[in-house]
């Protein structure tokens, strides 16, 4: 098997890095700006030892031949710059690992489409910045139409990964659960539960929710149209957790509302539909940054 190259060794990246290690597979982080191996320690809430994760490092420039297989793993806005230096073919396996959908749309060669993940996973940064903390969960695979030969081996290695024949669905709850909590935990810079707590955000997700599930319903007649118990539940389970949206906010970094709220409003105006608590959040989140 050829190497996986990464491009974007963020928390999520480095998690797919290390289970694809651990799957037996050689991975390089594509990076440009140094040539020093990424050294990262992942400890893990199970309490299982932690691991010293070291991952060469390359330039795009300095590639060989056209990757044959990629982890797109950068936050969304970042994929056409991350990308222009990587000479993909129409024979590259491409991993997409971000939030939001259709960030990789007119990116890649020839028609290619990538293989979609969804992770309820989560990695925290513990202290120091190469400590990472990983919370394993559920994770998905799917989009392509038949399943890829390396699917198998990795998932042996990657605990409760799946390729599911209702992905699509599952794909799209997360997207509604990212467009609810995170511009709302952004905007009012609050960590996730506070969506269980106030009554003007609880009614402005609910619009959210009922918005997203009008057009999904126009999408695919078979969606339940159940998102805001979804999104409240998840909004529960990390109650305590900081949005990646909200935490980029903080970091003065560009959120990725684009490739999850705008995504919805650019499937929306194609249905000929119009998504105004969407509108407006996408505004306000665009002033905001
Ligand atoms: O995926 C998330 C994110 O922050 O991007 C949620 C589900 C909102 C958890 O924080």
């Amino acid at each position: 098997m050829s190497t996986w190259y990464l491009l974007g060794a963020g928390n999520m990246g480095l998690l797919a890095a290390y289970y694809l290690r651990q799957a037996g597979f050689a991975v390089t982080v594509l990076r440009h700006d140094t040539a020093s191996p990424l050294r990262r320690r992942l400890t893990f809430a199970d309490g299982r030892p932690p691991c010293d994760l070291i991952l060469p490092v390359l330039s795009p420039a300095a590639l060989t031949e056209p990757p044959r297989h990629l982890v797109v793993a950068c936050k969304a806005p970042y994929s056409a710059a991350a990308l222009e230096p990587v000479p993909l073919t129409a024979n590259s396996q491409v991993l997409r690992l971000q939030n939001g959908l259709g960030s990789l749309d007119g990116l890649l060669p020839g028609g290619l489409r990538p293989i979609e993940v969804v992770t309820t996973s989560a990695v925290k940064q513990d202290g120091p910045a190469q400590h990472q903390v990983v919370a394993e969960n559920e994770t998905w695979m799917g989009g392509g139409d038949v399943v890829p030969d390396w699917f198998e081996q990795l998932s042996t290695h990657w605990p409760n990964l799946s390729w599911p024949t209702d992905f699509q669905h599952r794909q799209w709850h997360k997207l509604v659960a990212n467009a609810v909590i995170n511009p709302l935990t952004a905007l009012h810079d609050v960590p996730n539960g506070r969506l269980l707590e106030d009554r003007e955000l609880q009614r402005q997700a609910a619009e959210l929710c009922r918005e997203a599930d009008q057009l999904l319903t126009a999408l695919d007649p078979t969606w339940p149209g159940d998102s805001l118990p979804r999104v409240m539940a998840v909004a529960s389970a990390t109650a305590g957790n900081t949005s990646s949206m909200r935490a980029d906010v903080r970091n003065g970094a560009r959120t990725e509302i684009d490739a999850i709220n705008g995504y919805l409003l650019r499937r929306a105006a194609a249905q000929g539909l119009s998504l105004p608590a969407h509108e407006r959040i996408v505004a306000a989140m665009t002033s905001e940054t």
